[in-house]
């Protein structure tokens, strides 16, 4: 297996994030602005195969038509000369002081109005630029204080919105479906639909929640302390896994938005074990943020790196998976048993009653090793180049 990245790899990256000039709350951006035509050129030369913006990092907030017309211009003739894709777009929705107080669940009505008004028209854009997945990352979508958000009031506008958008969707004959990305809370002090399974628990109540999944964050995951790996394996299980970000963190603190792999990499293992195993065919998205450290050298350096990194641990579950020892100590711990229906075929409950201080076959199980830390230790071992 090749670790030099191509096209079919599906690697994307936000225009945000190679385009970070690195401002934080403390300090000033240590690194000039980049062109959206040279972001396309310099990603493509590295193998790249997409780039995503939001509306704002493409055109800026406000820009005449005129101005918007331009820059949509000069992209497509930068993805014309490359052959990079736009295969998602996203809405800012948190920068603009308006959104303050969020934009699809703003207190303030005409806010939640302007909100739509302008996600209405980046689908639209998405569409005419092939598109084909939507991102909805709702950050400002929150509160700091129990008393100010009333949260049921909140979703109920949340989920107004999100049908909203569908309906546009239908009704325009586009092609796109949206993406809900979790997280817990940065900038709000506690976000609505904090993690996957709430993002997915609200999927169910939308009215066309066949158009709607999730784009789960390495990052954002790990933020709320939660297992990345299984949660983007349960947006699998329901059909709901449309786009992933991938990136790195270490543990529970802001957000990091490292490299991929730069945080916790035995899960970062366990990510692309997942996603090459589990038939994902989506895009491979890194939103990461070039640490501010950095300059332009270092930036493209960290853009490759992602790229490398995910390879590098694709090569290396392949490993994993073929190694004999793997196979048998994979049987030994009983973990493609799982895959048996608890019930035989043609079975009921009434073949399970009976008394409940009888084992029976599940006696051996007490005295039972399963061997799963020697599992563990070999993946460990693959992923290290020991084996
Ligand atoms: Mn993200």
């Amino acid at each position: 297996m090749s670790l030099e990245p191509t096209p079919a790899d599906r690697f994307s990256f936000g225009l945000w994030t190679v385009g970070w000039r690195a401002a934080d709350p403390f300090g000033e951006p240590t690194r000039p602005a980049l062109d959206v035509v040279e972001a396309v050129h310099r990603l493509a030369e590295r193998g790249a195969w997409g780039l995503t913006f939001h509306d704002d990092d493409l055109v800026g907030f406000g820009a005449d038509a005129a101005t918007r017309d331009r820059q949509v211009a000069r992209l497509r003739d930068a993805c014309a000369e490359t052959g990079l894709t736009v295969p998602m777009v996203t809405t800012n929705l948190f920068s603009h002081p308006v959104f303050k107080d969020g934009g699809f669940t703003s207190n303030d009505r005409a806010v939640r109005r302007f909100a739509l008004r302008k996600v209405l028209a980046n689908i639209e854009l998405a569409a005419s630029l092939g598109a084909r997945t939507f991102v909805m990352w709702g950050g400002r979508e929150g509160a700091e204080y129990d008393s100010a958000k009333d949260v049921r009031a909140a979703l109920d506008r949340y989920r107004e919105a999100v049908d909203t958008c569908c309906v546009f969707v239908r009704e325009r004959g586009l092609d796109l479906r949206f993406a809900l990305e979790p997280k817990p809370n940065e900038p709000r002090g506690d976000i609505l639909l904090p993690t996957v399974g709430h993002a997915l628990a609200f999927i169910a109540e939308l009215e066309y929640g066949d158009m709607v999944g999730v784009n789960p964050e390495v990052g954002h995951e790990q933020m709320a302390g939660l297992n990345m790996a299984h949660g983007v394996a349960q947006a699998l299980w329901a059909g709901k896994l449309f786009h992933i970000d991938l990136n790195g963190q270490r543990g529970i603190k802001y957000d990091q938005d490292l490299v991929f792999g730069h945080g916790d990499l035995l899960n970062a293992f366990a990510l692309v074990d997942l996603l090459e195993t589990a038939g994902y065919d989506g895009p491979r998205h890194f939103d990461y943020k070039p640490s501010r450290t950095e300059d332009m050298g270092g930036v493209w350096d960290s853009a490759s790196a992602n790229m490398r990194t995910y390879l590098v641990l694709r090569e290396r579950a392949a490993a994993f998976r073929a190694d004999p020892e793997v196979v048998a100590a994979r049987a030994a711990a009983g973990v493609d048993d799982l895959a048996t229906p608890t019930l035989g075929s043609g079975e009921t409950w009434q073949d399970l009653v009976g008394d409940p201080a009888d084992l029976g076959e599940a006696a051996a199980a007490a005295d039972r090793g399963y061997g799963f830390v020697r599992l563990h230790q070999l993946a460990l071992e693959h992923l290290t180049g020991a084996r």
